[in-house]
């Protein structure tokens, strides 16, 4: 047997977010959000579940923090609910809001381990929509509004900042696939909101530099890898497109200030137009400390006439698939995260997510024993040594996720957790994945 050996420094962490995680959604002075909206109204998530309740982190977050501790990890990655700190957006700041995540950053700095905090990770508040959402340019300001809130409040307390989580979901799946919160099919509005969110984004780590905030500042896009199936043209171009549109279209302009032309192109002519203001592809591409990539999984496309909004197919080749019905593709994060490096340089690479959904078990004894779960996690530390050892700056590994929680529009029938979150009691088992990751840090790395 060898062994893998992660550099000592290596971040180890797990993440989560506000609202898969907290409940207590009218608890603590909170506002409604846009998922409270949309997982209220019948069809628009599995089993027209919600998270009212979710795990309950709300009143339980130091039962996870213990669980964070046990595990040995030296980072948390979760997420701050906007309408907790503004319920409805901007004006008057809830104090019990702030009080709730001085709680929370103040048990994990306790436990020895560092926060990570996503300023948004999906929940709106409801007002904001209310007057067009992201697509009212006025959003970003009160983002910016209340990032600098919170900027200022747990100044010293985050080691770590990310704007926004994954920038095309909140954008595409949201607005054109109509997948989850707000629901909307109108390609124009989600290439918008885009838009929008990358301005936003600039503003907030303008203000963060200018407020002499401590700690880093970076954001989280959701990249994936998907490969030509042929080295036909038109293979290779819809392929190219497929990709970019996770890729390319938040990389781009979050480094080097420009949309990828050839998808510009593209969406042009389908009627949707960047809305571009003097100022704004500079305000987006502002340095940033680190980049935070969440990746799942990739595959091969190839072209297709009139499929998907590219033209492009993805080619089943026989991978294995989680629950999610998403490739398994370890490789596939090796090759990504070399692309980041090649493409937009030296910014330290965090991996804010990964992690893989499967059918849980819960035994009599209370355990789960989810050897896929652990394969799927070997496969990607190996690349994630790979890595390292090419001389890519992956500075951390954040597992998705510590608990099963509300996985959007799929509710709770998905797990992801490396501990099982009992739906009916609150109570919380780790899995044999949990404990396997505990004995990745603490050897410091991994046997082969
Ligand atoms: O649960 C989500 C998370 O909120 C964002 N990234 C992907 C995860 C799994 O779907």
């Amino acid at each position: 047997m060898a062994k893998l050996v992660f550099p000592s420094d290596f971040v180890w962490g797990t993440a989560t977010a506000s609202y898969q995680i907290e409940g207590a959604v009218r608890e603590g002075g909170r506002g409604p959000s846009i998922w409270d909206t949309f997982s209220h109204t019948p069809g628009k998530v599995a089993n027209n579940d919600n998270g009212d309740v979710a795990c309950d982190s709300y009143h339980r977050y130091e039962e996870d923090v213990a669980l964070l501790k046990k595990l040995g990890v030296n980072a948390y990655r979760f997420s701050i609910a906007w309408p907790r700190i503004f319920p409805k957006g901007t004006g008057q700041v809830n104090p019990e809001g702030l009080d709730y995540y001085h709680r929370v950053l103040d048990a994990l700095i306790a436990s020895g381990i560092e926060p990570c905090v996503t300023l948004y990770h999906w929940d709106l508040p409801q007002a904001l929509q209310d007057k067009g959402g992201w697509a009212n340019r006025e959003t970003i300001d009160a983002f910016v509004n209340y990032a600098e809130t919170v900027f200022k409040a747990f100044d010293g307390k985050v080691k770590q900042w990310i704007t926004f989580n994954e920038t095309w979901c909140v954008s595409f799946l949201s607005n054109y696939l109509g997948v989850h919160a707000p629901g909307y099919t109108d390609l124009g509005l989600a290439v918008k909101v885009a838009h929008h969110c990358l301005v936003a984004h600039g503003e907030a780590v303008k203000k963060f530099r200018a407020l002499g905030i401590r700690g880093e500042i970076g954001t989280t896009h959701n990249l994936n890898w998907i490969e030509p199936y042929s080295t036909r043209k038109e293979d290779v171009e819809a392929a190219r497109r497929m990709r970019a549109w996770n890729n390319e279209w938040f990389m781009e302009p979050t480094f080097k200030g420009t949309y990828p032309a050839f998808m510009v192109d593209w969406f042009r002519a389908k009627g949707a137009e960047i809305p571009i203001r003097a100022g704004d592809m500079e305000t987006i591409a502002q340095p940033i400390d680190f980049i935070g990539v969440n990746y799942y999984s990739g595959g091969f496309g190839r072209y297709k006439q009139g499929a998907g909004l590219f033209d492009g197919e993805e080619v089943q080749i026989g991978f294995d698939k989680t629950f999610m019905d998403w490739n398994v593709y370890p490789d596939g994060l090796y090759k990504v995260l070399s692309w980041v490096r090649e493409e937009y340089g030296d910014t330290p690479i965090y991996i804010t997510e990964n992690g893989a959904c499967y059918e849980d078990e819960l035994t009599e004894d209370k355990r789960v024993h989810d050897a896929k779960r652990i394969d799927y996690f070997r496969k990607h530390f190996i690349q994630c040594h790979r890595l390292i050892e090419s001389g890519v700056p992956l500075k951390g590994y954040f597992a998705w996720s510590l608990l099963d929680n509300f996985e959007w529009a799929e509710g709770y029938r998905k797990r992801f957790g490396i501990v099982y979150t009992d739906y009916n009691t609150l109570e919380r088992h780790p899995k044999d994945s949990y404990y396997f990751i505990r004995d990745v840090i603490a050897s410091g790395g991994l046997e082969v």
